[in-house]
């Protein structure tokens, strides 16, 4: 079974900030698909829970350049 999170993500202008942010988000082992709203800040990512956790994907935003967090 997957699990879905939404992780907010600041710093993106433009399609191409979205397009590297979805691309580091799927690439992370354990991740099924990932999206990203640019115009909502917002990540949506599908993940194996066994297989990797919300803050593997929050770091992995991170070394893109973007700020992210988990929400409380
Ligand atoms: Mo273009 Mo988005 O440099 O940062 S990729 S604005």
């Amino acid at each position: 079974a997957l699990t879905r999170v939404q992780i907010p993500v600041e710093g993106m202008t433009c399609a191409a900030c979205q397009v590297r942010v979805q691309r580091a988000l799927t690439r992370v082992p354990g991740v099924a698909d990932a999206s990203v709203n640019l115009l909502a800040h917002q990540a949506s990512v599908r993940f194996d829970a066994s297989r990797v956790r919300p803050e593997e994907l929050v770091a992995a935003i991170q070394r893109t350049g973007y700020d992210a967090r988990l929400e409380p």
